[in-house]
């Protein structure tokens, strides 16, 4: 199949073909750079609804149970999972198969998992550009699961529309663990796990936290309790999702936010083919473990070897 081709055909929706538009944007092919040119004039139109939260706080199920209900109110969702941590495996896309046959992929909803970065990095830089597929080809939402742990899954959920942090009952030191990255980048608070004891704690200590965060939009994140297993207030969760779109779009902020995440992506694939320039130069990769051997036994110093491979001609 042609490039053409490819594009016409994930325009129009099909599965197999966003799955290699996406493979191909996560391996950096030749050919993936026309593919995004093609596919960003048309997006724009889906809402795009980032998830993060610590390892097991229940990101995966709430996720499930969004996405079965939006999709009884007729929309088309595409899910992206990134997990650094686990390599991309058959476990993964196993995973991604079980969960497809229970929501009903060919029903209008398409899971994706993305690959662990490469060394070059350009996990955040794939994952949006998944993401945009996912928009172009028409879902509706696309929601994009990340734990939130690295700086990569912060950027990734510092780009979507709306970003979701799942919080867990009695988590008061994990919250100040994982406040410096998270909590400045939730518009909507959930407290998930909320069959468990602790909750109303819970809820306080984040306010007390969210009320010494000054937003420059002055939104006030609402905290919503869930029991994702249960499926209970998952429609509360909707409405809070729709609150912060709906505060988003009618105020400037949504501009300003364009703006910010199209810097953001612009640095990121700069950075990506600076890097990929400089080292398909004439022997910079070989050049690169033989300067790290150097460095670790103390007859070189980073700054030198830097030098060195920038002005490697
Ligand atoms: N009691 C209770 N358990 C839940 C709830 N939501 C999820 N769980 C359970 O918590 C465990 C982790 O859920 P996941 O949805 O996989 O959590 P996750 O955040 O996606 O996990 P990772 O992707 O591994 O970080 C599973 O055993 C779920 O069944 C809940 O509301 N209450
Ligand atoms: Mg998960």
């Amino acid at each position: 199949m042609n490039e053409f081709t490819l594009v016409e055909e994930l325009l129009a929706g099909d599965y197999r073909s966003i799955a290699r538009a996406i493979t191909a944007v996560e391996n950096g092919d030749a050919g993936a750079a026309e593919l995004m040119k093609a596919v960003f004039p048309r997006t724009g139109k889906a809402t795009v609804i980032g998830i993060t939260g610590a390892p097991g706080a229940g990101k995966s199920s709430l996720v499930d149970k969004l996405a079965l209900n939006y999709k009884e109110n007729g929309d088309k969702i595409g899910i992206v999972c990134v997990d650094p941590s686990s390599p991309f495996s058959g476990g993964a896309i196993l995973g991604d198969r079980i969960r497809m046959a229970t929501l009903g992929m060919e029903k209008g909803v398409f899971i994706r998992s993305m690959a662990t970065r490469g060394n070059l990095g350009g996990l955040a830089r794939a994952t949006v550009d998944a993401v945009a597929i996912l928009d172009a080809a028409g879902f509706d939402k696309v929601i994009v699961e990340t734990v939130g742990v690295g700086q990569d899954e912060v950027e990734i959920v510092k780009t979507a529309d709306v970003s979701v942090v799942v919080l867990v009952p009695g988590m008061g030191d994990d919250i100040q663990a994982i406040k410096a990255g998270i909590m400045e980048i939730g518009d909507v608070f959930v407290i998930n796990k909320a069959d468990r004891e602790g909750v109303l704690r819970t809820q306080k200590e984040l306010e007390s936290l969210l009320s010494l965060a000054h937003r420059p939009d002055m939104w006030h994140p609402p905290i919503v309790p869930t029991v994702a297993t249960e499926s209970k207030g998952i429609e509360d969760l909707v409405a809070a999702i729709e609150a912060y779109r709906k505060f988003q779009t009618d105020g400037d902020g949504n501009r300003v936010r364009q703006q910010a995440i199209a810097k953001w992506r612009l640095l990121e694939l700069l950075q990506e083919r600076l890097l990929s320039d400089l080292l398909s130069r004439n022997g910079t990769s070989q050049k690169l473990d033989k300067l790290a051997l150097e460095i670790a036994e103390k007859t070189n110093d980073p700054y030198s070897a830097v030098e060195e491979l920038v002005n490697t001609k």
